[in-house]
């Protein structure tokens, strides 16, 4: 395996970690990537983060950025392709407050949502109305232009995309008539592509359990694999 490329510690369901990877992937820049479990995270993930969160890119140099949009600007930078970094730098302030939001207001209330039954106090029809105003904002938007600050899928799209197909996720049957027809028609679009087929690729996921330190980093070493790309 090449030591000279950063190395992702990802998980495949998580929000984060997906933007982190359609980022790389749309941009083309190779990394390796290690798929952990939140149960029993490599030390080396928790040394270089150690909030324990994924995902993190931890760089040759011992170097770790450990935020996904930290790793989506990085990706944006590294990219040989300019028109898809000009695509993603386009509106670059617009697009970070967005994300912002979603982080901030949205995940809260979909986490909610999602979790209903951890959260007595308000109804899961509740929930979704208080996520569903940041929702109707991005329809609005879909209603002016085919992606969210424009006519070209940005940083905004990639950043917020996960979050917004989990909330689907939760009743598939309400959100399939839910007042949202363009922001469906814009998870679809987006679910369609080669891009995020490549990134919900299905990667060995990290070892568990081993006797020796060294086992470990074998058994660990054994599971990484080079970011799958689209042909
Ligand atoms: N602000 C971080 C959030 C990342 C995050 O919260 N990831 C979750 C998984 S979706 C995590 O690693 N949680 C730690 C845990 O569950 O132990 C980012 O954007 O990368």
């Amino acid at each position: 395996m090449n030591h000279s490329l950063p190395l992702l510690f990802s998980f495949r369901r998580c929000p984060y970690a997906m933007r982190a990877r359609m980022a790389l992937i749309l941009c083309r820049v190779q990394v390796k990537v290690l798929e952990i479990s939140l149960k029993a995270k490599p030390a080396a993930l928790v040394a270089a983060n150690p909030r324990g969160t994924v995902p993190v890119l931890l760089m040759p140099d011992g170097s770790a950025l450990c935020e996904s949009l930290e790793i989506m600007l990085w990706a944006s930078a590294q990219t040989a392709d300019s028109t898809m970094k000009a695509q993603l730098r386009t509106n670059e302030a617009a697009a970070l407050a967005l994300i912002k939001r979603n982080d901030s207001d949205f995940k809260p209330w979909l986490d909610k949502y999602k979790y209903f039954d951890r959260h007595p106090e308000h109804s899961q029809q509740y929930y979704r109305e208080q996520a569903g105003e940041f929702l109707t904002e991005l329809e609005q938007s879909l209603l002016q232009t085919p992606w969210l600050l424009g006519d070209k899928p940005g940083l905004a799209d990639i950043g917020i995309f996960p979050f917004v197909r989990q909330f689907a996720a939760v009743d598939s049957n309400w959100f399939a008539t839910a007042p949202y027809p363009a922001l469906r028609q814009w998870l679809e679009r987006l679910l369609a592509t080669p891009a995020f087929d490549a990134c919900m690729y299905k990667y060995p996921e990290s070892p568990e359990a081993e006797n020796t330190e060294a086992q470990k980093d074998e058994a660990q070493n054994s599971k990484v694999q080079l970011l799958k790309l689209p042909d």
